[in-house]
This record gives C-alpha cells, sequence and structure tokens, in this order.
C-alpha cells in the first residue's frame, strides 16, 4: 500500500515537474542538439539548388545556417564526415562578407539552362555561401544542387503546445479532435511522410465522414502550395503496393488498414484510375475532399495531422 502510495506520488511530481519538450532539448526528430551553441541542426543530404534550400529548413521552422561561430563550423564539420561521399560543399546561410569563389574555372553546363527557367536563384549573381570539408567559407553559383543544413535556435524551435508537434500553423478541429497542417512545399510523397513523422505528427489519415468535412474545409481555406505539381491535389496518408502479376491493387493506410477499416473510403469520380500504370500513392482531391490515386515520386502539397488527446 505504502509503496504505491510513494510510488503515485512521485510520479504526480515528475508528471508536474516535467518542462514542456522545447526546453528538455528536443526537436523535430530529425534534428541534432548542440548544447555548447543551444541549438538544434540538419545536415540535409539530399541536394538542392540554395532558393529550394531556404525554403526547406524555413518548412522545418529553422533556417540555412549562417555560420557565426567556430561552434557552427565544428558542428557541420562533425555531421558532414559520415558522408565521405557528399562531394566538398554544403550551402550555408550568406554572412553578408565577400568570400572567395570555390569555383576553380567557370563552368557551362545544363544545370545552367535549367536554372534559366527557374530565374529565382539567377536573381543573386554574387553568388551563395558554402563551407568546405575543410571548414572554409567560400562562394558557388547559386544554381548548384548542394547537401545544405539547417539550424534553429533551442529558444525559436517551434512547439505547438495544444496540438504536442514541432511546427508551425497546425490547425484544430473540435469536431474530429485532431489538428492538421498544410506545409508550403511540395514534396514526393516519401517525403512528405518523413516530414510529417520529423514533426511528430502522421500523413493525414481520414476516418470518418466529419475528418472528410474537416479536411476539405482546410483544404479550401488555405493558400496554395507554391511549386506543387497540381495546387488541387494533397499527399494523404493512404498506398499501394505495386501489384505483382493480375493482383488487385489494394490501397492500406500508414496504419495498415484498408480504407473501409480506418472509416473513409469516398473516392472522387472515376478514381483511383491508376494512370498510366503509375499511380500507387494516396491524396485528398481539394474540389470535393474526396480520395484519388497519384505518383508517388511527384511534388505535391500534403497534410499532416496529430490526434489530440
Ligand atoms: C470552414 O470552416 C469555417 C469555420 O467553421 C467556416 O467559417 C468556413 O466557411 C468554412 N469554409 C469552407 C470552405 O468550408
Ligand atoms: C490472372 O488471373 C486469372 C484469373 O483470375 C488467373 O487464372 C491467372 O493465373 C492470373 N495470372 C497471373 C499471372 O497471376
Ligand atoms: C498488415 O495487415 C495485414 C492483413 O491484416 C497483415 O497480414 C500484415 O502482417 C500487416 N503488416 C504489418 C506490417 O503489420
Ligand atoms: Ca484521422
Ligand atoms: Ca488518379
Amino acid at each position: 500500500m505504502w509503496k504505491y502510495i510513494v510510488f503515485a506520488f512521485c510520479s504526480l511530481l515528475v508528471f508536474a515537474a516535467a518542462p514542456p519538450p522545447s526546453e528538455t532539448h528536443r526537436y523535430r526528430t530529425d534534428y541534432e542538439y548542440n548544447k555548447r551553441t543551444n541549438a538544434f541542426y540538419k545536415l540535409h543530404i539530399e541536394v538542392n539548388r540554395y532558393g529550394r534550400s531556404q525554403d526547406v529548413c524555413r518548412i522545418e521552422g529553422a533556417q540555412l545556417m549562417v555560420p557565426s561561430t567556430d561552434e557552427d563550423i565544428a558542428q557541420l564539420h562533425g555531421m558532414f564526415k559520415y558522408y565521405p561521399d557528399l562531394g566538398d560543399y554544403v550551402w550555408v546561410g550568406n554572412d553578408g562578407q565577400q568570400h572567395e569563389s570555390a569555383e576553380v574555372s567557370p563552368i557551362i553546363d545544363l544545370t545552367r539552362l535549367e536554372s534559366m527557367m527557374d530565374n529565382s536563384d539567377l536573381l543573386d549573381a554574387t553568388g551563395c555561401d558554402v563551407v568546405t570539408r575543410k571548414g572554409e567559407i567560400d562562394t558557388l553559383p547559386c544554381y548548384h544542387r548542394l547537401p545544405f543544413i539547417c539550424k534553429v535556435e533551442a529558444k525559436d524551435a517551434p512547439y505547438d503546445r495544444h496540438c504536442d508537434v514541432y511546427g508551425k500553423d497546425y490547425r484544430y478541429y473540435q469536431s474530429v479532435g485532431s489538428c492538421y497542417a498544410i506545409p508550403k512545399i511540395p514534396y514526393s510523397w516519401p517525403q512528405a511522410y518523413d516530414d510529417c513523422q520529423a514533426q511528430g505528427a502522421h500523413l493525414v489519415v481520414l476516418n470518418s465522414q466529419a475528418e472528410h468535412d474537416a479536411v476539405y474545409n482546410l483544404t479550401n481555406t488555405e493558400p496554395h502550395v507554391p511549386g506543387a505539381r497540381a495546387y488541387y491535389f494533397f499527399f494523404a496518408g493512404y498506398r499501394a503496393d505495386v501489384p505483382v502479376g493480375n493482383a488487385t491493387v489494394v490501397f492500406k493506410t500508414i496504419f495498415n488498414q484498408t480504407l473501409e477499416e480506418a472509416g473513409y473510403n469516398g473516392w472522387s469520380e472515376n478514381e483511383p484510375n491508376n494512370a498510366q500504370g503509375r499511380e500507387y500513392c494516396g491524396s485528398i482531391f481539394k474540389n470535393d475532399g474526396k480520395l484519388n490515386d497519384l505518383e508517388c515520386a511527384h511534388e505535391f502539397g500534403y497534410i499532416c495531422e496529430k490526434e489530440v488527446h
């Protein structure tokens, strides 16, 4: 009996004293904490142009790391060394100073032509800052595709206490008891899946007609996602395996339920149509809030969900 009371009392103390996650040096699961700088970092090993790198960091509640101290460089060096095959440069935030160009001789290549079509990165004619493997700051033309590093100070790292997510712009729908957000960046289905997970949420799963109504409302009240292949589709948390032989395609949620088991299976008209035999990832169609299959590798907006208990 006493044992139980003491145990219960201690549990209460622990519970009451537990600081919010932002003060326990936790952030998105894909970020690493450095106690010397009291900040979180993520080295993105996928390559992007400079502008897109800035966008990705911003979506994660961070910024391209401006290497303001030796500690920042040391942090990057520590992360970089795990990827010996990653090349010699990582995009960092411009620190406002002039640096040597890391480019030995001017190259004219296809990436340049490609970048002409996306002039945002050409605006910066003076180049964009990189950190080299040796820890030096140089510049390269902004249209190069490089890995990049994001940083956020612990005090600025977003934590939504009500929704219990490390993300911004989550909206609570009382009719469902879930919070939702539409990050303002287009991703492939696997990237979207990872991003929601890293925030402590998951790609949206419709479990009822009421939830359909809420998400339909959300997609019609949020601004378009810039750069999405089509602004009216949003990746959602269901997909199918590519069938072997003439087996039937079965869509399942990320929690391994069929759509019927999950509680909502309202396909949009003439869907799923498996267009060009390549549509195995799930989405929600803005016009009716219903389901549609899409190609997993294409980049669309997506919806993250977190249940509130
Ligand atoms: C979404 O819900 C809000 C609040 O209930 C309501 O004011 C708004 O009209 C709805 N919008 C749509 C497009 O359903
Ligand atoms: C395709 O389906 C038919 C009838 O359902 C079956 O007889 C046949 O063995 C299947 N073929 C393959 C390759 O699975
Ligand atoms: C998913 O569900 C199916 C059928 O209910 C089951 O056979 C399978 O083992 C499950 N997969 C996982 C990863 O739990
Ligand atoms: Ca749900
Ligand atoms: Ca389709």
